[in-house]
């Protein structure tokens, strides 16, 4: 234990007296480093480290080093306060369950600040409300955070945590340091990014993700906790200030609220950053896919939350002698090579993957990735020491289960046994078919980029835009079913460009001139396709049978990529269609294949009509012209059905 700096204890009076010496208000106290010398670190960092410690006044400091025996200890801690426990069924995994008010992203509590509105937002048609992203001022943030913070960690360990998203040392990767009052998040960040001391090296000067997280339960309590679960719901605020590269987050100890390399920094601080370095980070899983004869081509995937992304990253293919290795299930950092080349990273290292609907079935490898070195969040506890979620298994399990609201649960029971947004957070190198190239440093090659949305009806099951202006388009008018993974209710089909619109870090509509931009002489400009696994029929029923059958649209998207596939596809108003047979329907069985892509005028003309609106309300004077052409264009098209 060292005792070495000297703290001023008045808060606020601190605040105010920033710069000033430290011996000339309040009175000393001493700073404990448990863990860890802060004098070793580059000096912008312990500055960092510093400033905010007095902000917060947490009773120690713990620098992280990530490794095992701090999980351990961390991992016990916690089961000794009754904020995890073990879950003997499987092998050091273990089980929390949150405050009931804490379980997902809680979009209308996130915000960009920037001197400028339009800088993080369109400005909307007059007289509409603004649904892409919130925007907070300079000064607003300033007393936000004066109203949250000072004092915020009494009690508690500030952990210092050095994250590196992206392969340690890789030339797309990104670092950063998030301090943290909670161990949970030190024990999921140490699964989803990679922490080490060496990010301290490689930060040394340059610039870095200063990230600030607290749960807001300074010790002693005011109330009681529930569920052992700090955290202070009401008073929830997310912040990314990108001049500063810095996010500030107060409240939750959930998800993409605390866990701040994965939304907060891979997508809205690095969306910005790639902005300005003139590369995409954007809200995709990576797959490989390797052909009967040994072809291996990569994909990116935009699709928006809970439309099974994690399902599509570890798929199984149906089709014979075809393998699809997964890369990343949720984040895409892509940038274009000297030879022109799009290649890919996956910034994060582990998969925090929605639980309820994963199954042997549906997604075999995310099953087996999470037997071990796992915390499972808000799914339901069996009594053999394991978990359960609704769609996990065809029957429930022997034995008792305890839903996450730590009620007795049965299938007679009116609520879920597991929260809709319940979680596995587990590594992903356990993934069995993660690729052997994941940690690639320069990326993997991107040859097809694919749009998708959960659509009930009109959009068929696959089409390829007929250019990349025209894809840039497609990703623009996505549209989808809603989520749980955010606070929305419902299922509403709501507009999700790129499937960006909880996650764009600045103007939604200089984010499209940015992808515009990306077509550029010498480049090989991948492919963009737009999916559709969920049209229902009349019966109400899915008409593709989804999961491992998609690989029979990914096939054909391999072939489209190289000449081969030259002669597979016709036009139609939206898009090149695959010719007839040119999917792959053999021993599927029963498929309206004629129905999954037909394209009903009224429904089109309807959807136009939905874009028209989105783009005019929303991004209104941002819209790039070429966007706006692409629009009109679609719509003399279908007209003409
Ligand atoms: C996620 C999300 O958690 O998109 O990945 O909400
Ligand atoms: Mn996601």
């Amino acid at each position: 234990v060292k005792f070495r700096y000297i703290r001023l204890t008045k808060p606020n009076s601190l605040l105010l007296n920033v710069g000033r010496k430290a011996t000339s208000i309040g009175f000393a106290r001493s700073l404990k480093v448990v863990h860890g010398d802060l004098d070793k670190l580059p000096s912008q960092i312990k500055s960092f480290i510093l400033e905010k410690e007095k902000l917060c006044l947490p009773d120690e400091i713990h620098i992280c080093d990530g490794s095992e025996n701090e999980n351990k200890s961390l991992l016990t801690q916690m089961q000794k306060d009754g904020e995890i426990k073990p879950l003997p069924k499987y092998d050091n995994c273990w089980y929390a369950r949150t405050d009931p008010k804490d379980v997902a992203r809680v979009e209308s509590k996130t915000v960009i600040t920037t001197p400028t509105e339009r800088e993080t937002i369109p400005k909307p048609r007059p007289g509409v409300k603004g649904t892409l992203g919130h925007w907070m001022s300079p000064d607003d943030l300033e007393t936000a955070i004066g109203d949250r913070f000072p004092g915020c960690m009494k009690g508690r360990t500030m952990y210092v945590i050095p994250f590196s998203m992206g392969p340690v040392g890789g030339s797309i990767s990104k670092y950063g340091v998030q301090l943290t009052d909670s161990r949970y998040v030190v024990a999921s960040m140490r699964v989803m990014t990679r922490i080490t001391p060496k990010v301290f090296d490689l930060i040394g000067e340059d610039t870095f993700v200063k990230c600030l997280h607290s749960v807001g339960c300074p010790l002693p309590l005011k109330a009681p906790l529930v569920n052992n679960w700090p955290c202070d719901p009401s008073r929830v605020l997310v912040t990314h200030n990108p001049a500063k590269t810095e996010i500030v987050s107060y409240g939750s100890g959930y998800g993409g609220n605390s866990l701040l390399g994965k939304k907060c920094f891979a997508l809205r601080i690095g969306s910005t950053i790639a902005h300005r370095e003139g590369w995409l980070a954007e809200h995709m899983l990576i797959l490989g896919i390797t052909s009967p004869s040994g072809e291996k081509k990569y994909i990116a995937a935009a699709f928006p939350s809970a439309c099974g992304k994690t399902n599509l990253a570890m798929m199984e293919p149906t089709l014979p002698g075809w393998k699809v290795e997964c890369v990343g299930d949720d984040i895409a950092w892509m940038k274009f090579d000297t030879e022109g080349r799009l290649r890919a990273i996956n910034p994060e290292n582990g998969f925090f993957g929605v639980a309820p609907g994963t199954s042997m079935k549906t997604n075999p490898n995310a099953l087996k990735t999470c037997m071990s070195n796992t915390v499972f969040t808000n799914v339901a506890e069996t009594s053999d020491g394991g978990v359960y979620w609704e769609g996990m298994d065809e029957t429930p399990p022997n034995g008792t289960v305890t839903s996450w609201l730590n009620e007795p649960w049965t299938t007679e029971s009116t609520k879920p046994a597991a929260h809709p947004n319940s979680r596995f957070c587990c590594p992903a190198s356990q993934c069995p078919t993660i690729d052997p190239n994941w940690e690639s440093h320069d990326g993997v090659p991107i040859d097809a980029i694919i749009f998708g949305g959960r659509r009930p009806k009109g959009v068929p099951l696959v089409y390829e835009s007929f250019n990349w202006q025209h894809g840039v388009f497609i990703g623009a008018a996505m549209r989808s079913e809603s989520t749980a993974a955010a606070e929305h209710k419902g299922k509403a089909i709501m507009h999700d460009p790129f499937a960006m619109r909880p996650f764009f870090g600045y103007n939604f509509g200089h984010y499209l001139q940015h992808w515009l931009n990306m077509d550029q002489a010498g480049r090989n400009m991948p492919k963009i396709f737009h999916v559709n696994w969920f049209r229902k029929g009349e019966d109400n029923k899915f008409m593709w049978p989804g999961f491992g059958e998609n690989s029979r649209v990914l096939e054909w998207i391999f072939k489209r990529t190289s000449s081969e596939g030259n002669n597979l596809v016709r036009e139609s108003p939206i898009g090149y269609l695959p010719t007839p047979d040119a999917i792959n329907t053999s021993g599927l069985g029963e498929v309206d294949m004629n129905g999954l892509f037909s394209i009903p005028k009224d429904f089109w003309l309807d959807e136009t009509e939905a874009i028209r609106k989105y783009f005019d309300d929303q991004v209104n004077d941002d819209l790039p012209p070429k966007v706006a052409q692409e629009l009109s264009d679609l719509k003399s098209r279908v007209q003409k059905i």
